[in-house]
């Protein structure tokens, strides 16, 4: 078990339908830590770094244009393994193979408006914090309720 971070980013669809509350509330119950959190417009340059790995697929265009069409509410969480279990809690980027009770499962039909973004190992996270977040908006605290969650 190794305390690690995660980005996070609730896409476009999750603002315009008012459920910012409920994602990170799954979040939050589960016992996860938000160490940074903010509301943004993802400027067309940051949009292309975050997903340069996609570029030249046939959905690039699309996601791109999606996820910088209105505010994302881009977040960082701490815990032990978070960035696999938050993984597992937003569910397969398919959402035909996204199950009930994940996060994708329960709030999208579209594989292409699957409402939230989540790191998928040690060095994305890395980055994308990096990319996101400026070292003094991240801030560790710690409230010692740990070991009741
Ligand atoms: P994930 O890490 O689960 O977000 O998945 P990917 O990095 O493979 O995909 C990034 C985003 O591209 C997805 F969230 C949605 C979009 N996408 C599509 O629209 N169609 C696809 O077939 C695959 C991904």
């Amino acid at each position: 078990m190794a305390i690690q971070r995660t980005f996070i980013m609730l896409k476009p669809g999750v603002l315009q339908r008012r459920i910012v509350g409920e994602i990170v509330s799954r979040f939050e119950r589960k016992g996860l830590k938000i160490i940074a959190m903010k509301i943004m417009i993802i400027p067309p340059v940051l949009a292309a770094t975050h997903y340069a790995e996609h570029k030249g697929k046939s959905f690039y265009d699309e996601l791109i244009s999606y996820i910088i069409s209105a505010p994302v509410a881009a977040m960082v969480l701490e815990g032990e393994d978070v960035i696999q279990l938050v993984r597992r809690m937003c569910g397969h980027t398919a959402v035909c193979e996204s199950l009930p009770g994940t996060i994708r499962g329960d709030y999208c039909l579209h594989t292409n408006r699957n409402i939230v973004h989540s790191s998928d190992s040690p060095e994305s996270a890395s980055r994308e914090i990096k990319l996101f977040f400026q070292p003094n908006e991240i801030v560790s605290w710690d409230d010692g309720n740990s070991a009741f969650f």
